[in-house]
C-alpha cells in the first residue's frame, strides 16, 4: 500500500478558543499548530487565516504572511489554502490566497446547509470559475465534496474540462448539512471515485478517528485537525494539532502503514518535487 498522507487542518473558519484554547489566531499560534503537526507527520496544512480576533478572512496579505511563517518552521512541507474561506463570503474573497500559487487549494463541489439558517453555496458556475482559475495558475485542487452528488458534480467538471486528472478528494463525513460519518457512507464515496483518483477523509466530531482507521486500511489518506475536531478522546480537548496527528500515525502503525514525508506525499499526488 501507498505510504500515508496526513493532512492536519489546523484552524478552519468555524472554531474558536471558546471550543478549544489552543485554536490559533495569530500568525505565532498558527506556526506552533503547524509545527506541532508537521513534526509529528503531517506533510499537508489546509490553511484558514484568522485576524488576531479570531474573525476568519481569505485577505492575500494575511495568508502570505501566515504561509511564509510556516514555511520558514516547516520548510519542505505542502500548504494548501482554503478557497472555502467562511459563509457567506464571495467568490473573489474566497479565491485570493490562490494569487500566492500554492501549490494545492480546495476546490468544493456542491452548495449545502451548514447548520443554522447557514449555506455554504458552490453553484456549478462557482465550481466552474474556481476550477479554471486553479488550472491557470497550476495548483492541484483537493476536491471537497460533502456528499456523493458532489463527486458526480466534479466528474462531469472534469469532463467538461474544468477539473483535471488524476483527482484528489477530501471526503468531509458528518458535517450537519452533509453526508453522515457513518462507515457505510464511507464505503459508498470511496466507491463512487475513479479508480485512478486519490482520497483523503475528515470525519468531524466523533467521526475523525473511525474513519481515519477506515481509509488506514482501505489505502486512503487522513485529514485531522481542530477545523473537524477538538477532542483527543471523548470529552478531553486535544493539546494541539500535533496530538491529533501523533494518535494517526500511532494508528497507522499498528496497521502497518508507513507515513508519507512531504516529498513522498508531493509524488503520490503527482505535484512538482520542491
Ligand atoms: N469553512 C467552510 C464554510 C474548505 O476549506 O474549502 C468551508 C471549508 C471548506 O472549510
Ligand atoms: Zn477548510
Amino acid at each position: 500500500m501507498e505510504k500515508l498522507i496526513i493532512t492536519a487542518a489546523i484552524c478552519g473558519a468555524e472554531v474558536f478558543k471558546k471550543h478549544n484554547p489552543a485554536v490559533p489566531y495569530t500568525v505565532e499560534e498558527c506556526v506552533r499548530e503547524a509545527k506541532s503537526a508537521y513534526d509529528a507527520g503531517a506533510s499537508i496544512i489546509h490553511l484558514h487565516v484568522r485576524m488576531d480576533d479570531g474573525t476568519p478572512t481569505q485577505d492575500k496579505a494575511r495568508f502570505k504572511e501566515v504561509m511564509n511563517a510556516i514555511l520558514a518552521a516547516c520548510p519542505d512541507v505542502i500548504i494548501q489554502p482554503s478557497t472555502g474561506g467562511a459563509v457567506g463570503m464571495t467568490n473573489d474573497e474566497r479565491l485570493q490566497p490562490t494569487e500566492l500559487n500554492p501549490e494545492m487549494a480546495t476546490l468544493d463541489c456542491g452548495t449545502l446547509n451548514f447548520g443554522g439558517d447557514d449555506i455554504f453555496e458552490n453553484t456549478e458556475n462557482t465550481i466552474i470559475y474556481f476550477g479554471k482559475k486553479m488550472i491557470e495558475r497550476g495548483i492541484k485542487p483537493e476536491l471537497e465534496v460533502f456528499d456523493k452528488s458532489m463527486i458526480d458534480m466534479a466528474l462531469r467538471l472534469h469532463k467538461k474540462g474544468y477539473i483535471n486528472k488524476p483527482m484528489h478528494f477530501d471526503f468531509v463525513m458528518g458535517v450537519n448539512g452533509g453526508i453522515s460519518g457513518e462507515l457505510r457512507d464511507f464505503v459508498f464515496l470511496r466507491g463512487s471515485i475513479p479508480h485512478d483518483a486519490t482520497y483523503t477523509v475528515a470525519g468531524i466530531g466523533r467521526y475523525e478517528f473511525p474513519l481515519a482507521v477506515a481509509a488506514i486500511v482501505d489505502g486512503g489518506h487522513v485529514r485531522v485537525g481542530f477545523e473537524d475536531n477538538v477532542f483527543i478522546s471523548k470529552g478531553v480537548l486535544a493539546k494541539s494539532n500535533g496530538e491529533l496527528v501523533e494518535k494517526v500515525v500511532r494508528l497507522a502503525r499498528e496497521f502497518g502503514r508507513e507515513i508519507a514525508t512531504p516529498q513522498e506525499a508531493r509524488s503520490i499526488l503527482g505535484l512538482n518535487q520542491k
